[in-house]
């Protein structure tokens, strides 16, 4: 048995170690995360015709998305109702329907089963064909991107991410919309799937010393930071985390990131011209954030940075293995040859050969793999910095930590997450509503 009390001290901004190796806790975060939160799928731009399909992963198991007839999105379990073969066997293709490789029982768009070879004369009328379509997975979109859940009692997606959407809706909706590129490059590292989220939900603190040499190399709007030669002045940025433990870390005015010359020039022009359109699309407290560099995480695996403008889901490969698949962010309206750009700019520094992408990666390795040593997985991992400092945010309805380094997201993601280990269904989970921002506020 885990006691999940023990993996994490909300009160004083510490965690257990052993999150990040140990096999009865992952299996407890399958069962009790996985099984039960918004994963994340795809977005529309990846699937928009009929008989598009995508292939990923909800937690362990296997999934693929399909475009419906009729406009709307399915996804279901990848595996064949007959013996269990893997029945869409392609990453991402068009498809009129899908047939096992293994005898050929042939199913449509709408998961169902439609044809199995020799039906009357091998089975006679035992099979039940109506049963035996592909089992269904729970779908819903929020601005395009199309999120899966294995509870059905789960609170709908717009309320899994409730004011945290005053944040996405910022780069999601700002200027008309947001697309990914795709299909995902897709990689493996050798790391807990908690190492990356937690690093790109509140880590503003790595980036100068980490990727001193990546920055130094890139320029941009980042580039000052390069080798903690400066620390990012007051009211640089802030840090958010959100009911279920969504954050993101925000630096003012360094949409370009790490796009430096000409690119950086293109990038930084179309975060001018289009900031007072966000004033009047959305808010005046919303466009204030437009054209900042967001890092940020959506509960449990899913982060993204706006700015550098990658978007990944980490998927967990066991507890010390996970699958990275990574697209790239445009906003649907930047003119080509910008989105050209800051794809190009995403596959240097984020993509799976990326500078930075390299640099993390030997951190979230040796965070993960030290643990094998039993002294050194009895510890605990620190996360105190701007303990007692953050406040609510009468903006967005979230809590804020005041300054651009910090680890105020850290702690909200770590206390959502003993919060989904402990909580037996989401009847409590919706019961616990009221509590988060005092159990955080040390109220
Ligand atoms: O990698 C990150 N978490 C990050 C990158 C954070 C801030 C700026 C750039
Ligand atoms: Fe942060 Fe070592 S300085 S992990
Ligand atoms: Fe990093």
């Amino acid at each position: 048995m885990v006691d999940v009390n023990s993996l994490v001290d909300v009160k004083n901004g510490t965690q257990a170690k052993r999150i990040f190796w140990d096999a009865d806790i992952y299996k407890l975060e399958l069962e009790q995360i996985f099984g039960r939160c918004w994963l994340f799928l795809t977005h529309d731009s990846i699937i928009p015709n009929v008989g598009d399909f995508t292939v990923t992963f909800m937690g362990e198991d296997e999934v693929v998305v399909v475009r419906q007839r009729d406009g709307s999105v399915k996804a279901f379990l990848n595996y064949c109702t007959h013996r269990g073969a893997r029945v869409v066997n392609a990453e991402a293709g068009n498809a009129r329907g899908f047939t096992c490789t293994y005898h050929g029982w042939a199913f449509g768009l709408d998961g169902s089963l439609e044809s199995v070879p020799f039906e009357k004369e091998v089975y006679g009328n035992v099979l039940k064909k109506d049963t035996l379509g592909m089992k269904e997975v729970r779908v819903e979109s929020y601005k395009g991107f199309w999120y899966g859940n294995f509870d059905q009692k789960a609170s709908s997606l717009a309320d899994y991410l409730g004011d945290y959407r005053w944040f996405l809706d910022i780069w999601m909706e700002g200027t008309g919309g947001a697309e990914l590129i795709g299909p995902p490059a897709r990689s493996i590292l050798k790391c807990n799937w908690k190492t990356p989220v937690e690093n790109f939900v509140g880590d503003a603190y790595h980036v100068g010393w980490t990727h001193a040499a990546s920055l130094k190399a890139l320029g941009g709007p980042l580039g000052v930071l390069a080798g903690n030669q400066t620390l990012p002045p007051e009211g640089a940025g802030v840090q958010i985390t959100s009911r279920h433990g969504h954050g993101v870390g925000i630096l003012f005015n360094a949409g370009p990131a790490l796009m430096a010359g000409e690119e950086g020039a293109m990038a930084a022009k179309w975060y001018a011209e289009n900031q007072p359109k966000v004033a009047k699309h959305l808010s005046e407290a919303q466009a204030k954030y437009y054209g900042s560099h967001f890092n940020a995480s959506i509960f449990p695996n899913n982060s993204y940075l706006w700015g550098t403008n990658t978007f990944k889901v980490w998927h967990p490969r066991g507890p010390n293995q996970i699958e990275v698949f990574t697209w790239a962010i445009v906003e649907k309206n930047m003119p080509q040859e910008l989105k050209d750009a800051v794809r190009r700019s995403m596959l240097r520094t984020f993509g799976t050969a990326g500078m930075l992408e390299s640099d993390d990666s030997d951190n979230m390795e040796s965070m993960t793999n030290l643990n094998r040593g039993p002294h050194i997985a009895a510890g605990v991992l620190n996360s105190q910095m701007g303990l007692g400092n953050e406040h609510e945010d009468p903006d967005s309805g979230n809590i804020i930590g005041p300054s651009a380094i910090g680890e105020t997201s850290y702690r909200g993601f770590y206390r959502a997450y003993q919060e989904f280990l402990k909580a037996k269904d989401w009847d409590e989970l919706r019961a616990n509503d009221g509590k988060w921002k005092n159990e955080l506020l040390n109220r």
